[in-house]
């Protein structure tokens, strides 16, 4: 499918700001990609659709998840929009035609990372957060110029952000997105203890 096709079968699925959204995290991936050594094709592609799901209604995202057979953890039973980005892999697959497992692991895990992250799924994780119509909040133009400096740090700043924000909003905190926090910290650590 080419994007002209991708963009007709998207559009509809989304509202007007979503689809903003994933234009923006479309070519965000791209620039990240050019810095980084990625192929930016599979990174424009993840960009475009990793919110194809994000607008089916809440409750609708568990029956669909059911549905289809993707596992679903404890926070994502209470708090079915954590799974947009599953659901959004399996419809990129089914409904786009999506096979590449590198573009379908970057769709999976763009809300809550993932320990090891691929170097797409970095990228799509930070283009998420960074894309230009973001509405501006705390340290986002230090996480914007992190982004292209230095990503694991800017996805360490990210999970940071986010963990304060669901704390402060006392919501539920998903397991990965600890995991990821934890792991990219000790990266971190180990990194600055071996230049030492
Ligand atoms: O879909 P987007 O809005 O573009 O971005 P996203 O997929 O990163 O989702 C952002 C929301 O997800 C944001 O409000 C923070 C929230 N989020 C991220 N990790 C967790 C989480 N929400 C809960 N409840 N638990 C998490 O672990
Ligand atoms: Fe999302
Ligand atoms: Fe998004």
């Amino acid at each position: 499918m080419d994007r002209v096709d991708m963009i007709r079968k998207l559009k509809p699925k989304l509202n007007e700001k979503r689809y903003v959204h994933s234009v923006g995290v479309e070519y965000t991936a791209a620039t990240l990609a050019f810095v980084y050594g990625a192929d930016i094709q599979k990174a424009r592609i993840a960009g475009l659709l990793h919110d194809c799901a994000k607008c089916i209604p809440t409750e609708e995202k568990l029956k669909k998840a059911k549905k289809y057979g993707l596992p679903i953890n404890k926070s994502e039973k209470a708090n079915p929009d954590l799974l947009h980005g599953k659901l959004g892999a399996y419809i990129a697959k089914e409904k786009f035609g999506i096979k590449d497992p590198d573009i379908l692991s970057a769709i999976t895990y763009h809300t809550t990372g993932h320990p090891g992250m691929s170097l797409l799924d970095k990228i799509i994780f930070v283009a998420d957060f960074i894309e230009p119509n973001r509405k501006m909040i705390r340290d986002l133009t230090e996480i914007r110029r992190e982004a292209y400096e230095d990503i694991d740090k800017c996805i360490i700043h990210i999970l940071e952000n986010t963990l304060e924000y669901l704390i402060y909003k006392d919501t539920i905190i998903d397991e990965l997105t600890k995991e990821t926090y934890d792991y990219y910290v000790a990266q971190n650590k180990n990194k600055k203890n071996k230049t030492k």
